[in-house]
C-alpha cells in the first residue's frame, strides 16, 4: 500500500510535492484516490492482496458502494465454481433460500488450465459482482451471503458461536477435499492416478490424506454432536429454532462423506437428526430436488 502511494507520488514534480506537504500536510492526487478506493474496497471485501493487482476502475467502485449493506440493491452475481457441489453448494443453497438470481457457472476440469490465471488465488469457489471484482476464499463468500440475506444470528456472541461451528465443518471438508487433491494443490482430476503431482506414485500420500481427514473428522464431530445439545436439546438447528448458515455448511460438508460412510453419524445421533430435518425442510427439499445431479 504505501509502496504504491509512492510510486504514484514519484511522478509528481517535487516543487508540487513540496507546496503540497507545506500547505496541506498532505495532498492527495486523483490516482491516490483510486488506490485508496482499491484497498477500500479490498478491505470492504475481506479480499487478499492478490487482488490488489486489479486495476480500479469504475465498475469496481460501484460494485463496492452498492453491496455495502446500506444500500440494498442487489448486485447481479456469477458463481464461479467446478461442475460439482464441493465448496460452493453452500453457497448455492443460500442464494436459493434467499430467491436470489446468479449465474451458476461451472467449469469442467478441461477447461481449468486455461482459465485459472483469470481467479485471484487461481482457485474456486470465486464470486464476482457484475462483472467486476472477483472474491475468492468460500468462507469469506458465505459470510457475506450470509449476512446479506441474513442467515446470520444478530448477537455477537451468537455470530461467534455460528462461526466457529461452520469454520469446525468446513475444516473438515477442507481436509475431505485435499484428498481430491495433489500436494501442490491442483485438483487429481482421475482419482486412479496416485501421487505427489510430479513426484511419482507414492500411494502414502492417499493413506496419510485418508488418515488425515477421518483424524480431523473424529476429533471434529463429538464436539459438534455436544454443541448441537446446548440448544433446544439438539431438537431443531445449531442456533436454536432458526436455520442459519452453519446449519447449511454442516449439511453440505457432510454430504459427500455420508455417501461415502452410510454409518458414519452412528455416534452422533443428534446430528444424524439435524441432517434429516435440514434435508425435509420444504425449501431445501424442494432445491436438493431440482440441483444439477453431480458425483461431489
Ligand atoms: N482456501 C480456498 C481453497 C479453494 C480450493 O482449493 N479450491 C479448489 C477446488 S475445491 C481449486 O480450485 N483447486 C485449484 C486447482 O485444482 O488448480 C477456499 O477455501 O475457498
Amino acid at each position: 500500500m504505501s509502496s504504491l502511494l509512492l510510486a504514484s507520488n514519484a511522478n509528481r514534480k517535487p516543487e508540487a510535492m513540496k507546496e503540497d506537504t507545506a500547505d496541506l500536510g498532505f495532498c492527495p492526487l486523483f490516482v491516490d484516490f483510486i488506490i485508496l478506493t482499491c484497498v477500500e474496497v479490498d478491505f470492504l471485501c475481506g479480499v487478499t492482496k492478490g487482488l490488489l493487482r486489479m486495476t480500479a476502475n469504475k465498475d469496481e467502485l460501484a460494485v463496492a458502494r452498492r453491496s455495502s449493506t446500506t444500500n440494498p440493491a442487489m448486485p447481479n452475481y456469477t458463481l464461479h465454481y467446478f461442475n460439482g457441489r464441493g465448496r460452493a453448494e453452500c453457497m448455492r443453497m443460500m442464494f436459493h433460500m434467499a430467491g436470489v438470481k446468479y449465474m451458476d457457472k461451472r467449469y469442467e476440469f478441461s477447461d481449468w488450465d486455461r482459465c485459472r490465471n483469470d481467479f485471484p488465488c487461481n482457485y474456486l469457489p470465486c464470486l464476482e459482482m457484475d462483472g467486476g471484482m472477483r472474491m475468492p476464499e468460500t468462507m469469506a463468500i458465505c459470510r457475506y451471503l450470509a449476512r446479506e440475506y441474513n442467515f446470520y444470528p444478530k448477537s455477537p456472541m451468537d455470530m461467534f458461536r455460528c462461526d466457529y461451528i461452520s469454520d469446525c465443518f468446513y475444516e473438515i471438508m477442507h481436509d475431505y477435499m485435499r484428498y481430491y487433491h495433489w500436494k501442490n494443490g491442483r485438483f487429481r482430476y482421475n482419482m486412479n492416478d496416485y501421487g505427489f503431482g510430479g513426484e511419482g506414485n507414492c500411494s502414502n500420500y492417499d493413506n496419510y490424506m485418508y488418515w488425515r481427514y477421518m483424524n480431523t473428522f473424529n476429533r471434529i464431530m463429538p464436539f459438534m454432536e455436544r454443541c448441537l445439545c446446548m440448544r433446544n436439546n439438539g431438537s431443531q438447528w445449531f442456533m436454536g429454532d432458526q436455520m442459519m448458515w452453519c446449519d447449511m455448511m454442516f449439511y453440505c460438508c457432510m454430504e459427500n462423506m455420508y455417501r461415502d460412510y452410510p454409518n458414519m453419524f452412528s455416534n452422533y445421533p443428534r446430528m444424524m437428526g439435524l441432517y434429516n430435518r435440514f434435508s425435509s425442510h420444504p425449501k431445501i427439499c424442494s432445491y436438493l430436488k431440482s440441483r444439477c445431479n453431480t458425483m461431489w
